[in-house]
């Protein structure tokens, strides 16, 4: 593998300073750094929302918000959550920093077409945002019809003009990004010397590309509808309220693991660096992403269990959505045994490595009852879904950001954080999660509904230990904002490769010069390829 430690080229962030040289970079690392920036104040606002609900299911009357209210909150908490924050995350932040380091290129394929996707991310934000403040969306964040479409009375056309504008940045980056795979990466790194992360961001950018175009759409007929009276989802007009849901799932479906496939990447990744060892079964784990992508499209009916749909359909769906658990649990099994046959050492991305994986089997394993047509039948629009998916993409994508963004933050950086923060905000995290989520579960079980803002009082004790938890995860949300931001003015230096960890971002300096290589990359060995010593360095 090319050694370019001691390249003399200035780092990424010291070229060019000043706001324009930012606003107009065409470097892939900047592009990363403005979406880390501009995905952690849209986390802060969707997190601000979620205390909101939280305090008011502390109580069973509804005493803080009016029903009204509270509708537009849980709307805006999930439509900022999943496409503002969830869905860019690790594509937006690590999959643009790292995914040309990896490729062993200079920078993406289309570098303008790269800050282009950032400036429609941030111009569809302000849309939605404006709905916020333009009195709010109470549709909940799947705009389901003929609500949304001819009865409420919110900002759902501003709205659903925000997500579809959105989408077009979504869309542009995944091209981006499967362009580089296929034409610029360097002599000899073949597709199986590919790391898995990458593998992972290639599937994802796969359904970026085939679904989204889908989801916009589908909010563009309610808009339209909206606005101009047409008959798409109005059955009094001829059109199928059940339509949209069947095209709202078809890309939805696919969208979370939009939010979970570059978890599962950065997973592998760190399984290999903490174990150091090669990922055990590698193929298996990188064709489990293409999997996950393709079955992906196939299961969206599982949400209309209890629609109009029939029962044979239903049955087939339910089907196909348990073959989807096969290939998650085969990347689960693969990083458990590289561990087991690893030598784990206890840094703080290992701490994030073991909370994803438990947290992940409980949403996939609940998954598996939702899947099971007539139990879901019982628990669809319960609290028992509510937990599901927050254990899947709060306690799988985010912990897995997380974890991604404490592994490179030294390279990306270049300076070290305080270890023992680290592991602080691993453990809250992990406890305050499952606090806020198990509860959830057996109230759903009980047959709490979801998205209602009041609830008879036998139900308290859960809520209140649901929404202690809730104080608990923000606690360990808000540490890594000190640590982190600390680590930047007084952090210690970070070396090349602070974890002795393998990868070709690994032999460049930390942080990156503009152009990440010095000289031309040639790959001659396969990834992961972990000799017994190795040093550690970190602070
Ligand atoms: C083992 C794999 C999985 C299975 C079998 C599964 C199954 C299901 C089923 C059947 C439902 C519908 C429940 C209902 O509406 O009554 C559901 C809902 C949901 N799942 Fe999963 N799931 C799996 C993995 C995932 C993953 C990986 C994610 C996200 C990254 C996810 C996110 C969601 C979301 C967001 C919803 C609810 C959406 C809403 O109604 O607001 N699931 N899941
Ligand atoms: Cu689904």
């Amino acid at each position: 593998m090319s050694h370019a430690i001691g390249t003399t080229g200035t780092s990424y962030l010291d070229a060019p300073h000043g706001l324009a040289s930012w606003l107009l970079t065409k470097d892939h690392k900047r592009i990363a750094m403005l979406y880390l920036i501009s995905i952690t104040i849209f986390f802060a606002v969707g997190a601000m929302f979620a205390a909101t609900i939280r305090a008011e299911l502390a109580t069973p009357q509804g005493d803080l918000l009016d029903s009204d209210m509270y509708n537009k909150i849980f709307t805006l908490h999930g439509v900022v959550m999943i496409f503002f924050f969830l869905i860019p995350s690790i594509p937006a932040v690590l999959g643009n920093f790292l995914l040309p380091i990896m490729c062993g290129t200079k920078d993406l394929a289309f570098p303008r077409i790269n800050l282009l996707s950032w400036y429609i991310f941030i111009a569809g934000a302000i849309i939605t945002l404006a709905a916020v403040f333009n009195g709010g969306v109470d549709t909940g964040w799947t705009f389901y019809t003929p609500y949304s479409s001819i009865a409420s009375e919110s900002s759902v056309t501003v709205a659903a003009l925000g997500v579809f504008v959105t989408g077009f940045s979504s869309i542009l980056t995944g091209l981006n990004f499967i362009v580089t795979v296929h034409r610029m990466r360097a002599p000899g790194l073949t597709w199986f010397r590919l790391p898995l992360f990458v593998w992972a961001i290639y599937a994802t950018s796969l359904v970026m590309i085939l679904g989204t175009p889908v989801v916009a759409i589908t909010v563009l007929l309610v808009a339209a509808e909206r606005a101009l009276h047409l008959g798409f989802f109005d059955p009094t007009r001829g059109g199928d309220p059940v339509l949209f849901q069947h095209l709202f799932w078809f890309y939805s479906h696919p969208a979370v693991y939009i939010m979970i496939l570059p978890a599962m990447g950065v997973m592998s990744e760190l399984v290999a660096a903490v174990s150091r060892k090669q990922v055990f079964g590698y193929s298996f784990v990188a064709f489990s992403s293409l999997a996950i992508a393709v079955l992906g499209f196939l299961v969206w009916g599982h949400h209309l269990f209890v629609s109009s749909q029939s029962i044979y359909a239903g049955l087939v769906f339910s089907i196909i959505t348990m073959l989807v658990a096969v290939p998650s649990a085969v990347k689960t099994f693969n990083w458990t045994a590289t561990m087991y046959k690893g030598s784990v050492t206890w840094e703080s991305p290992t701490y994030w490595v073991v909370g994803f994986m438990g947290l992940f089997t409980i949403g996939g394993l609940t998954g598996l009852f939702l899947a099971t047509m007539g139990l879901d039948i019982h628990l669809t629009d319960t609290y028992f879904v509510v937990a599901h998916f927050h254990y899947i993409m709060v306690g799988g994508a985010i912990m897995g950001y997380l974890g991604g963004m404490h592994f490179w933050w030294p390279k990306m950086t270049g300076r070290l954080y305080s270890e023992a923060g680290a592991k602080a905000s691993a453990i809250l995290v992990f406890v305050g999660f499952n606090l806020t989520f198990f509860p959830q579960f057996l109230l759903g079980y009980m047959g709490m509904p979801r998205r209602y803002h009041a609830y008879p009082p036998e139900w308290q004790v859960l809520n209140v230990l649901s929404s202690a938890g809730a104080s608990v995860l923000a606690i360990g949300y808000l540490l890594p904002a000190f640590y982190l931001t600390y680590s930047l003015i007084k952090g210690a230096k970070a070396p090349a490769n602070p974890w002795g960890a393998k990868g070709l971002e690994w032999t460049i300096p930390s942080p990156p010069p503009t152009f990440n290589f010095e000289d031309d990359v040639v790959v001659d060995e396969p990834a992961y390829n972990y000799k017994p010593a190795r040093e550690v360095h970190v602070g």
